[in-house]
């Protein structure tokens, strides 16, 4: 629902009817197609292509998976127990066995955490099963543990149900021990299989992580996979989960540091093979969608969408080990990252428009370390203590452009309503005056994606009585969340100037917090 006043936009509560209704239009101007991707008709201006852009939004689950922003990654198998990051396949099953293994243990340091979603290394290079697969013996079910009568994915998924996370598997691609693995078609049927075995027992899938690491089978021949027939499983079996990677709803940020771009849009041009987009009935996003890695600095800027064809929802996830390798080696248990290190990674990644996957591998006894939970625990206390106490609580906030509007709504915890200026607006100031002066270090702007993401580059001015402004803070995108820190102000009067945007801009929050000593 939404109310408009003339001149004034007072946005409420969009349902997702209306995320529905924003449609842009296919290259012949007939067939609508759904938000979260559109063609651009050949020969078009560039400000239509931008405008076109400003439009596409996330898709529901795209959305959902926004929303977690900081998730968790347990890689745990073979590797735990060989010391290694990279098996060869060849490794003995009867060498998994931990001693402790206790998956209530992680969940609830993940859910303390603040983390809301677990990854799993279901299956990792090496080809060992966590899961008692009817695939191959090269599984839990052959190993000692629970005298083979074991399942990880089992275990770990009811310890996150209980614990209110949501549950995801990484499951590679790449198998260094399948036999199979080089023959293609065979292979294929191999690795579907064991999609539809994990996505059909173990109830809700969130997250499918496919990372793109291929090589060659035991026969030299080189593995080609066939992705959409991948992603035909998970849709069918799991269609309220995003697949992540080498997969079309959720892009790697490009670096393994959880560090995402000062600038990171989440429309991103030219990952769709158009030819193949016509021809497909049901998911055509998925048969047109062109996998690979996106690692340049630029990925969505003005110049980047000049010529381009098609244009994709696609963010970012930022990917990051709490130590040096992705496994669990005792060597690294003093190596584990500060608080003050994941910190700086949270600004840069849930700060920067994408959503932060910290990985907390488990150890051989089959628990995290206490090093680990340390880091994460004092993580939490920092994050809570600084966004507990928004600055900017009780201040009246105003837009000069439109005055009397719903300026306000950025000031509400309700994430469904937003400010947004008159339609065309491109630049704006959204003036806060506080009840009395107050501290602040760290600024918080988000933008309601449901409508897609906009602002190009705005900053933020502090004065006092009649002084005049003074800029503190400045950034380019924002999308979901922009996070910024800066030296102490201290002001009874704040203003955030949207310098350059796609199209009106809509702001669903603005914070000012101190941050946590
Ligand atoms: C990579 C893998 O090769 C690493 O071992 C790790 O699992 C990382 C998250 O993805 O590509």
């Amino acid at each position: 629902m939404q109310s408009r006043t003339g001149a004034c936009h007072r946005w409420r509560r969009i349902g997702l009817a209306l995320l529905a209704a924003v449609l842009v239009a296919v290259s012949n101007g007939s067939v609508p197609t759904p938000s979260h991707y559109g063609l651009i008709p050949p020969g078009a201006a560039e400000a239509a292509v931008v405008s076109q852009a400003a439009r596409i939004a996330p898709t529901p689950t795209q959305l959902a998976w926004q929303e977690r922003e900081f998730i968790a990654f347990a890689h745990f198998g073979m590797n735990t127990f060989t010391d290694v990051e990279w098996g060869t396949g060849r490794e003995d099953p009867a060498q998994f066995n931990p001693t402790d293994f206790d998956a209530h243990q992680w969940a609830r340091v993940i859910r303390d955490a603040g983390m809301r979603l677990l990854i799993l290394t279901a299956k990792h290079h090496d080809g060992f099963c966590l899961w008692p697969t009817d695939t191959t013996a090269h599984s839990v079910r052959s190993s000692p543990w629970r005298d083979g009568r074991g399942d990880v994915v089992g275990e770990v998924v009811a310890a996150c149900r209980e614990a209110g996370l949501a549950f995801g598997v990484y499951v590679s691609p790449w198998d260094r021990h399948e036999p199979s693995y080089g023959n293609s078609p065979r292979y294929n049927a191999f690795f579907r299989a064991q999609l539809r075995e994990l996505l059909t027992r173990y109830g809700e899938i969130a997250e499918v992580w496919f990372d793109g690491a291929c090589g060659e089978g035991p026969d030299g021949r080189r593995q080609e996979y066939d992705w959409p027939s991948y992603y035909a499983v998970v849709r069918e079996l799991q269609p309220r989960a995003v697949i992540f990677g080498m997969g079309p709803d959720v892009r790697w940020v490009g670096t393994e540091t959880g560090v995402g771009r000062e600038t990171e849009w989440s429309v991103i041009p030219d990952r769709l093979d158009i030819d193949r987009l016509a021809g497909a009935a049901t998911h055509p996003v998925d048969a047109a969608f062109i996998p690979g890695d996106l690692t340049d600095a630029d990925l969505g800027s003005r110049a980047r969408l000049r010529d381009a064809a098609s244009l994709l929802w696609y963010p970012a996830e930022a990917d990051v080990s709490i130590r040096p390798g992705w496994f669990h080696h005792p060597a690294e248990d003093s190596r584990v990252k500060t608080p003050a290190e994941l910190l700086d990674i949270y600004f840069s990644s849930v700060g920067r428009n994408a959503v932060l996957l910290v990985n907390v591998p488990p150890d051989r006894r089959g628990r995290i370390h206490d090093a680990d939970i340390r880091s994460l625990q004092e993580l939490r206390r920092l994050l809570d203590g600084t966004f507990r106490d928004n600055r900017l609580a009780g201040a009246a906030a105003s837009a000069p452009a439109a005055p009397g509007c719903g300026a306000g709504n950025v000031l509400d915890t309700d994430p469904a309503t937003y400010w947004s200026p008159p339609e065309g607006t491109t630049s704006d100031v959204l003036e806060f005056e506080l009840p009395a002066a107050r501290t602040f270090d760290v600024a918080m702007v988000r933008e309601h994606i449901r409508l897609g993401q906009r602002v190009e580059s705005f900053r933020f001015e502090w004065r006092d009585d009649g002084d005049a402004w003074r800029e503190f803070a400045r950034g380019t995108t924002v999308g979901y969340q922009r996070l910024l820190r800066f030296p102490p102000v201290t002001a009874r009067a704040v203003r955030l100037v949207i310098e350059s945007s796609r199209t009106s801009h809509a702001l669903s929050a603005v914070g000012l917090y101190a941050l946590a000593k």
